[in-house]
């Protein structure tokens, strides 16, 4: 698995590489970085996990294609993958984490458009017209990831994501953290947590994330068990089963 990343502003692109690299049935072979200071991004990337990490204002096709993944995991927003069809590269799988197909009341505001889509639009619909079949994790599914205060605890004894928690406490003073990308790594992984259905999906100039019959088919994340995904992604961190 090549996990393409914004690591470096919510701390759960940290958590979800650690948990890559401890899942049982993944093998982590390369980071990438996008979105602003990419260099910063791939230093704070370098600091979790022991794989190539390649920012993103260097990314090419040839840095992914020599490692040669069966799948890509995109939690950031979609510019490298974007690049990366555009230059005729097919992972075997795809899964993201991003658009939301409702508004979503989160951090204290309603969003009719997620992050990630919103970053870079022309991006994300390049993604979700040119890749069919890929998985998509929405942020109306990922917004129940919220760690609870005894869940909170758990994950800031985890001492390697100490400056992510650090940084993240002073930019959002009390904002809960939720574990938004690391679900798309449980459903990449096939885990049982999560229900998906075959929904025909395209992008608006916004970034919006529309069903339509016009769309193009992807496996769509629609629900989740979140105490048990939770559950499992702090057990990936406490306990590594390798
Ligand atoms: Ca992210």
């Amino acid at each position: 698995m090549w996990i393409d990343t914004d690591v470096g502003d919510d701390p759960d692109d940290a958590v979800a590489l650690l948990a890559a690299a401890a899942h049982p049935a993944v093998e982590l072979v390369g980071v990438s970085t996008v979105h602003g200071d990419t260099e910063q991004r791939a230093t704070i990337a370098r600091g979790l996990v022991d794989v190539p990490v390649v920012a993103g204002s260097r990314f090419d096709v040839d840095a992914i294609g020599a490692a040669e993944p069966q799948a890509v995991l995109a939690v950031g927003p979609l510019t490298n993958v974007a690049r990366l069809l555009g230059a005729g590269y097919r992972p075997g799988r795809l899964a993201l984490m991003g658009g939301t197909r409702r508004p979503v009341h989160h951090r204290g505001m309603t969003m009719a458009v997620e992050h990630n889509f919103a970053s870079d639009p022309g991006a994300a619909a390049t993604v979700v017209d040119e890749h069919p079949g890929g998985l998509v994790c929405p942020l109306d599914v990922t917004f129940r990831m919220v760690l609870d205060s005894d869940e909170t605890a758990r994950l800031a004894t985890d001492d390697r994501l100490r400056p992510e928690l650090d940084t993240w406490a002073r930019r959002a003073p009390g904002a809960p953290i939720c574990l938004h990308d690391p679900l798309a790594l449980l459903a990449l992984a096939g885990e049982r947590v999560v229900r998906t259905e075959r929904r025909s999906l395209a992008v608006e100039p916004d970034g919006r994330l529309v069903d339509t019959p016009d769309g193009t088919e992807h496996e769509v994340v629609v629900d989740v068990d979140a105490g048990v995904a939770k559950a499992r992604i702090l057990a990936l961190l406490e306990h590594p089963p390798r």
